[in-house]
């Protein structure tokens, strides 16, 4: 998939701003054909989520409809036109000039309709959007409570995971412009020999007449071009790069990528892309980046933003990559749903390592639904890779995170949805995020094993010297069961911003900065470990539950204003290599 350029050949169009807005509790709006257009609605800005945009919606999951007017452009006559919602939750239905477009499931992911026959002059564009919580979802929500299924959280709304279920358009919607004849897709991977790189760019177009590609590779001064003729719409190039620049934490070298489609000799479609020259492997317990072992420092995340919900502004994704960086961080994973295409770009730019999870959280096996959940689960890796698959930044893929795998049903369900990822991407390793260790079964046919571990927290409270022994020995015993190298991708302890004890107590800064140094202390002595990830980076909210006061998980060693807590300056200490 080919994120929206705009060049000679292509154009783009944002069409985020203020919409209208109508909620419909009682579902009438598809009776009432508000696909012609909204009467009597607010003003609601797009893209953020609706529950904290007004005080009547703070745990309305809709339905709701949206409206914008656009008028067309005139460099696009004559061009194909698409409408890209870079992510809608959870379920969208769209309509242009009262034409149904198509409708789309799933909350984080982005989807495209071509709307070239629809468009007039003056445009109408209409969603409806819904995103109740259910069982055979994914991410599944109201799910019936029982020992093997669930944490019963009993959580309102009945999320059936830890963070707030927001809905709407929550990602910016682009309306974009191609030629008719057209490149289709690239699919860039890269080598390392010795000190020379290889970039290989595998290129689909769809075109009518013979025509050629011309592909371009430039960057640090040096540069090379080659043309060749397309052959039933595929080309592939195997570009060496010499002495090349890798791209890795610390050195976010990228190259320019730019690829032209020519038609008798002219230029008739261009797309460019950047391009960083990098491996990224297994071997034994290790992670190798460029051939070189690699310790992930870093954080879980979430897209959570006082006021736009689950949208994060161009601002504050910029502070979320300065706190990492004033940290030292060098990855983190997109907990627990693909982040935005703004957010994988600038980690490119920034040299941060990037575990890409699909929004499978908190899945369970019962037999009910479960077809459908499976199904669903394909089509969000399937996206994903699509998606991401270009970014050096994405180190591996993490199929789910705390699974409730303890049905057999669970390993033949991840043995499906891992070849599907490694049929899809031959170049980065598979994995996902459990909560069971050495009873998680899928660990054995993936590539690194990764667990979230609480001791001291949801067991062991307050007792850090029961819970660090104990830390130690189940990371032992991991290992000694799988053999693969082992990420730590989920530790950490509420703090309530400006709640400080001595002796450190729950939910005191002390104690959460005390907690993460400790496990830190543990995860350094075992070689087998290769990367620890904070949780969270900020605090973010949730649905209530009597465990999350306010409505807040306050795992964040930054505030959810992204203020720094005392862990934040601890872990600065011991990552930061210029402090
Ligand atoms: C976990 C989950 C994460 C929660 C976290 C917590 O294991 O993966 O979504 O927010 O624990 O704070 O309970």
């Amino acid at each position: 998939m080919i994120y929206p350029q705009a060049n000679s050949y292509r154009g783009t169009k944002n069409l985020s701003g203020p919409w209208d807005f109508k909620w419909d509790p009682q579902n009438l709006g598809i009776k009432k054909k508000w696909k012609k257009g909204l009467k009597g609605s607010k003003r609601i800005t797009v893209p953020a989520s609706w529950n904290e945009q007004f005080k009547e919606t703070r745990d309305y999951l809709g339905p709701a409809w949206y409206q914008t007017h656009f008028n067309r452009d005139s460099n696009s006559i004559g061009r194909k036109v698409f409408l890209r919602f870079g992510s809608v939750n959870y379920m969208a239905e769209v309509w242009l000039n009262g034409v149904r477009l198509g409708s789309h499931e799933g909350g984080h992911l982005p989807f495209v309709f071509e709307v070239t026959k629809h468009l007039k002059k003056k445009n109408n564009l209409v969603v409806r959007v819904e995103g109740y919580l259910k069982p055979d979802r994914v991410p599944p929500g109201n799910v019936p409570p029982g020992p093997l299924d669930s944490f019963n959280n009993n959580f309102n709304p009945p999320a059936s995971f830890d963070f707030f279920p927001f809905c709407g358009i929550q990602r910016p919607v682009l309306l974009f412009t191609t030629p008719n004849e057209r490149i289709e897709d690239l699919t860039v991977t890269t080598d390392i020999s010795g000190k020379n790189g290889q970039v290989r760019v595998d290129i689909a177009a769809s075109v009518s007449l013979p025509s050629t590609l011309k592909v371009s590779l430039e960057g640090f001064g040096w540069k090379m071009v080659s043309e060749a003729p397309l052959k039933n719409g595929k080309a592939a190039y195997l570009l060496p790069v010499p002495n090349a620049k890798l791209w890795g934490p610390g050195s976010p070298n990228l190259y320019q990528l730019k690829v032209e489609l020519k038609l008798a000799g002219k230029t008739i479609d261009q797309v460019g892309l950047p391009v960083g020259i990098r491996t990224i492997r297994v071997k034994g317990s290790q992670l190798l980046l460029n051939n070189k072992p690699i310790f992930l420092k870093g954080f879980g995340r979430h897209e959570d933003y006082p006021g736009t919900g689950r949208y994060l502004p161009p601002a504050a994704l910029k502070k979320d990559y300065a706190n990492m960086q004033w940290i030292g961080a060098n990855s983190f994973r997109t907990t627990h749903y693909p982040y935005s295409d703004e957010d994988m770009v600038m980690a490119d730019r920034l040299g941060f390592l990037v575990i890409d999870e699909t929004p499978a959280v908190g899945l369970f096996f019962k037999k009910d639904g479960l077809a459908r959940r499976l199904k669903l689960c394909r089509q969000f890796t399937r996206d994903m890779i699509a998606r991401d698959k270009n970014h050096p930044c994405v180190a591996m893929w993490s199929l789910a995170n705390e699974p409730h795998s303890n049905r057999p049903a669970a390993v033949p369900f991840f043995k499906n949805l891992a070849q599907l990822a490694r049929n899809m991407d031959k170049s980065r390793p598979v994995t996902l995020v459990s909560y069971l260790g050495t009873p998680e079964k899928s660990f054995k046919f993936l590539d690194l094993v990764c667990v979230n571990r609480y001791f001291g927290w949801y067991s062991e409270p307050c007792d850090l010297n029961k819970a660090i022994p104990r830390l130690s020995k189940d990371l032992d015993a991991i290992y000694r069961r799988f053999k693969k190298p082992l990420l730590v991708t989920e530790f950490g302890a509420d703090a309530l911003p400006g709640s400080h004890a001595q002796p450190p107590a729950m939910f005191s800064e002390e104690y959460q900065r005390e907690m993460i140094s400790r496990y830190l202390g543990v995860i350094k002595q075992k070689p087998f470990v290769v990367g620890a990830h904070v949780w969270n980076l900020s605090d973010f909210k949730t649905a209530q539950a009597t465990h999350r006061p306010n409505g807040m998980n306050y795992k964040g060693v930054f505030t959810r204003q992204r203020k720094p807590k005392l862990a934040a300056f601890a872990l600065r200490k011991l990552w930061n290599k210029n402090t």
